[in-house]
C-alpha cells in the first residue's frame, strides 16, 4: 500500500507532506474548508477580507489508506496521492478528485489550419497550455446527476454543465451568446448539486483561469489556472441557500443600498453632451407620467473624456446648479468614470498621477500608454492603497457637484490598441506585480476605491456601478452586465445571467433594458421592461447611434404598458428593500433561480425562463416574439395569480395568457407582501403609512424601515415590524423600534382593509 503523507496540525490548519507536495487544509468554519498549496505566489486575497476563521472543532483520523478530517458538516479524505475528496455529514460525496486522466477534445485541426482559421477571425479554443510550468489544474468527478451553477455573469444557461468558460475580464461588444466563454467579470465560484446534495467550490486565484463542466468529458469537470497558488474553498451546507450564505460569509454581502437606487433609471450614451438633452429626458419622464429616480450621464459630460472634469459650457456654465436643482425635484444624477486618464500635461489629474507616480509602467519604468476614449491614456495602479485613496478623493469632484452615484466603465481594463501586455507592472497590495496577475481584480480595486471615496465624502451608502468585477466586489458595487444588444436572445439571457450573478453574491445587478447595441422594436422593449421589472438595478440604456428606446420612443401602446410596469415596480420597492435588508445578513439574492428554493424538485434544475423574487413571487416573463400564452411550472405549494387571484396547486405546469401588456406573476399562498404607495420617485421624507397585501388568510412577515440613506441603521436607527395574520386575525408588532414608525398600517385581507394606528404611548398598533 502506498505510504500516506505525514501531517502536522497547527490550530485549524493541517499540513500534509509527501516527497513532492505540501497541501494544507484550513478549517474556516464547520462548513468551509480551504485547500491550498503554495506554488510561489504572494499576496492576500482580494475577495476575502479579514479573518474568516471561526473556532471550530474537528478531528483527524487515520484509516488504512487515507486520513479523514471531519467537522460537524464536512468530511475531507486525503489519500497517499494527496487526492482531496469532500463529503457531507451523511457521507454523500460532494467534491471528489477524478482519478483518471483527462481526454482533451479532438477539434480535428492541426496547427497550420488553425492559423488560417484564426486569421479569418474565428476563435479556435486551444488545448490549455500544460507546458507552462506555472499551469495547474484541478479535476473533479462529475456525477450523471449533477448540476453546476454560479460563475457570475457568464453567458448561456442556468446550469453550466456541458459548457466551458474562462475567467479573464473582457470587453467584447459583439452579442454575448452561449458560445462566449468570457465576459467582464471573474467570479470563480460554482454552486453545485451532486445527486441532490448541495456544495460550493470557490477558486480564489485571480490569474487567467478556465472551467470545463463536463464538456470535454461527462465524467469530470475541471478548473485550471495559468499561474498562482492552488487555493480553493470547499463549501458545505444543508441546502443550496446555506451554500450561498456560506460563500457570501466568506466573500461578503451587498450592503443595504440607498432606497432610491431601487427606482427606475434612464440612460443613453449621448444624452449628457448637453444640459438641454438631459433636461428634455427629465421633462419627458414627467410629461409621460413615468416614475423614475435617476438619469445617468455617460462619457459626453466630460471635457474631452477627461475623467473628473465637466464640460461646463454645455451646462450653462454651472453643472452644479443643474444637478442640485434636479435633485430638489427628486431626480438624481449618476455619472460615469472610466479608469483611463488622458495623457495631457497640464490636466490636473494626469499631472498629479505623474507627479506621485500613480500610473502603471512598463518593466523599463516608463509610464505605460494605451488608447481609450480620450486618446492616449494612462492607467491608475489600483493595487496600491495610495492610488485608491487618491482616486476615491477625486470622486469628490462629482459628489460635491451633487452627483448621487458613480458608474465605473471600461475597467477590465479595456484598451483600444490591443490588450495591455502581461508584463506591465501593476501592484498587488502595494508590491510590484504584473498585469497578468492583476487584470481580473483591476475593476474590483477601482470599485472599492470609488466606494471608499464616496462614503468618506458623503457619509451615505455609496451607489457604485461597475462593469468589471471579481468575487467580493459585491461589497462595494452594483453591477450591470455590459454591452448587450436589442435582440431577443439577450432578453432571454437576462434571467439565467442575473440568477447566476445572484447566487454568486452579486444580487444588485441589472441588464441594459432593451439592449445597448442594435435597434430595439416596440415588442422587445415591452417584453424587456416586463421581464426585468424585478431586477434590482433597473436601467434602460442604449448606445449612441442606435434607435431610441425610451419608454415613449414607440408611442402607444408601448408607453402605457411601460408606465404600468414602472408603477408596479414602485409598489414593490418596499418588498425589494426588505429583501435587501435580509440579503445583507444572509446573502440570499433578490432575483433567484427556482432551484435555490426548490432544489429537491428535479423539474426546476435548469429553468431559464422563470425566476423568483425572494420566496414569495414567481415571475414567468414572455421572452419570445409574438408569444401571448405560455407554459409556467409552479413548484410545490399553492400559488395565486397576481392579476386575477386564481389559485393553483404547485408541482404542475399550467398554461397562462400573456397578451402584450401582461407579465405572468404568481404569489406564494400564505405570504404577506408590503405594497408601497403610488409615487413618482422615492422620497427622502419617511413614509407615514404602509400597506400589506395578504395572499391567503394566514402568514407572517418581517418588514424593515429606515431612513434609506446613510449608516445610522447600523446604530439601531431602524424599525423591524412583524405583521401577523392568523386565520384573518391581524396584528402588527414593532419588534425593533429605532426610527419614526408609520402612523398607520393597512393590511388588505381578501380586499378587506384592516387599518391599525400607532399608539405612541403604548408603542403598539391598535
Ligand atoms: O466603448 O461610455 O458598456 O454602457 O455607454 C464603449 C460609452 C464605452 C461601454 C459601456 C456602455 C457605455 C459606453 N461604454
Amino acid at each position: 500500500m502506498p505510504k500516506l503523507p505525514t501531517y502536522q496540525t497547527d490550530h485549524q490548519t493541517i499540513t500534509f507532506n509527501n516527497s513532492n507536495r505540501q497541501i494544507q487544509l484550513t478549517i474556516i468554519t464547520p462548513e468551509i474548508i480551504r485547500v491550498s498549496e503554495n506554488r510561489g505566489d504572494h499576496g492576500a486575497s482580494y475577495a476575502i477580507e479579514g479573518d474568516k476563521e471561526t473556532t471550530t472543532t474537528y478531528t483527524v483520523k487515520q484509516q488504512p489508506d487515507h486520513y479523514e478530517i471531519t467537522t460537524t458538516a464536512l468530511t475531507i479524505k486525503v489519500d497517499a496521492a494527496m487526492h482531496i475528496d469532500a463529503y457531507d455529514a451523511n457521507s454523500n460525496p460532494l467534491v471528489t478528485d477524478y482519478r483518471g486522466s483527462r481526454t482533451p477534445l479532438d477539434r480535428g485541426i492541426d496547427e497550420e489550419h488553425k492559423k488560417f482559421v484564426q486569421e479569418e477571425g474565428h476563435n479556435v479554443p486551444g488545448a490549455d497550455d500544460q507546458n507552462n510550468p506555472d499551469y495547474f489544474q484541478v479535476v473533479k468527478d462529475l456525477a450523471p446527476d449533477e448540476q453546476i451553477y454560479g460563475l457570475g455573469d457568464k453567458t448561456g444557461y442556468l446550469n453550466k454543465r456541458g459548457y466551458e468558460y474562462d475567467d479573464w475580464n473582457t470587453d467584447n461588444p459583439a452579442p454575448h451568446l452561449e458560445n462566449f466563454t468570457r465576459l467582464y467579470k471573474s467570479i470563480p465560484v460554482i454552486i453545485g448539486l451532486k445527486a441532490g446534495h448541495p456544495y460550493g467550490l470557490f477558486f480564489d486565484n485571480p490569474y487567467r483561469s478556465h472551467f470545463d463542466f463536463g464538456k470535454e468529458n461527462p465524467n469530470y469537470y475541471f478548473y485550471s489556472a495559468e499561474a498562482g497558488n492552488l487555493n480553493y474553498y470547499l463549501i458545505g451546507g444543508k441546502t443550496l441557500k446555506d451554500i450561498v450564505t456560506n460563500y457570501t460569509y466568506l466573500t461578503g454581502r451587498t450592503p443595504l443600498p440607498q432606497k432610491w437606487t431601487l427606482g427606475y433609471q434612464q440612460s443613453r450614451w449621448g444624452y449628457s453632451a448637453s444640459q438641454k438633452m438631459v433636461q428634455d429626458i427629465v421633462d419627458s419622464m414627467h410629461k409621460y407620467d413615468l416614475p423614475f429616480d435617476v438619469i445617468h450621464l455617460d462619457i459626453d459630460y466630460m471635457r474631452g473624456y477627461r475623467v473628473f472634469t465637466w464640460n461646463d459650457e454645455a451646462y450653462q456654465g454651472n453643472p452644479q446648479k443643474f444637478v442640485t436643482d434636479l435633485k430638489a425635484t427628486g431626480t438624481k444624477i449618476v455619472a460615469i468614470i472610466d479608469p483611463g486618464v488622458k495623457k495631457d500635461p497640464g490636466y490636473n489629474i494626469y499631472d498629479q498621477g505623474i507627479k506621485n507616480d500613480y500610473f502603471v509602467k512598463d518593466p523599463a519604468g516608463n509610464v505605460y500608454v494605451n488608447q481609450v476614449w480620450p486618446g492616449d491614456a494612462v492607467f491608475p495602479d489600483f493595487g496600491r492603497r495610495a492610488v485608491q485613496k487618491w482616486w476615491g478623493k477625486n470622486d469628490q469632484f462629482l459628489t460635491d457637484m451633487g452627483v448621487a452615484g458613480i458608474w465605473n466603465d471600461m475597467n477590465e481594463p479595456a484598451s483600444f490598441q490591443g490588450e495591455i501586455p502581461q508584463d506591465i507592472v501593476f501592484s498587488d497590495h502595494d508590491q510590484p506585480s504584473t498585469h497578468k496577475k492583476m487584470h481580473n481584480v483591476y475593476g474590483h480595486n477601482m470599485a472599492k476605491a470609488t466606494y471608499d471615496g464616496v462614503k468618506r465624502a458623503t457619509g451615505r451608502r455609496p451607489f457604485v456601478i461597475t462593469r468589471a468585477a471579481y468575487s467580493g466586489t459585491q461589497k462595494y458595487s452594483t453591477v450591470w452586465t455590459g454591452d448587450n444588444h436589442s435582440i431577443w436572445p439577450h432578453l432571454q439571457l437576462l434571467i439565467p445571467q442575473l440568477c447566476n450573478l445572484g447566487i454568486s453574491g452579486f444580487t444588485f445587478a441589472g441588464t441594459d433594458i432593451a439592449g445597448l447595441g442594435s435597434d430595439a422594436t416596440p415588442e422587445l422593449l415591452t417584453r424587456w421592461i416586463e421581464a426585468a421589472i424585478f431586477s434590482p438595478l433597473l436601467r434602460n440604456h442604449s448606445a449612441m447611434g442606435t434607435r431610441a428606446q425610451e419608454p415613449w420612443a414607440f408611442g402607444e401602446p408601448t408607453l402605457s404598458i411601460y408606465r404600468k410596469f414602472l408603477k408596479l415596480r414602485y409598489r414593490f420597492i418596499p418588498y425589494l428593500y426588505d429583501l435587501f435588508a435580509k440579503e445583507s445578513k444572509n446573502g440570499l439574492p433578490l432575483m433567484r433561480p427556482l432551484v435555490l428554493n426548490y432544489e429537491d424538485d428535479p423539474r426546476v434544475r435548469n429553468i431559464n425562463d422563470q425566476y423568483l423574487v425572494g420566496d414569495a413571487i414567481l415571475v414567468a416573463p414572455i421572452v419570445q416574439p409574438s408569444q401571448t400564452k405560455r407554459l409556467v411550472y409552479l413548484p410545490a405549494g399553492k400559488w395565486i395569480d397576481f392579476w386575477n387571484h386564481r389559485e393553483y396547486d404547485g408541482q404542475q405546469d399550467i398554461v397562462v395568457d400573456a397578451p402584450l401588456d401582461k407579465l405572468p406573476m404568481f404569489i406564494k399562498q400564505g405570504t404577506i407582501l408590503p405594497w408601497g404607495a403610488e409615487v413618482d420617485h422615492i422620497s427622502e421624507t419617511p413614509d407615514s403609512t404602509m400597506a400589506f397585501n395578504v395572499y391567503g388568510d394566514s402568514g407572517s412577515y418581517h418588514h424593515y424601515q429606515d431612513n434609506g440613506l446613510d449608516f445610522k441603521y447600523q446604530h439601531g436607527e431602524f424599525n423591524d415590524y412583524l405583521v401577523n395574520v392568523d386565520h384573518g386575525q391581524v396584528s402588527v408588532e414593532l419588534v425593533h423600534h429605532g426610527f419614526q414608525p408609520y402612523r398607520e398600517i393597512t393590511v388588505n385581507l381578501n380586499n378587506q382593509p384592516v387599518t391599525l394606528t400607532y399608539n405612541s404611548t403604548t408603542e403598539h398598533y391598535e
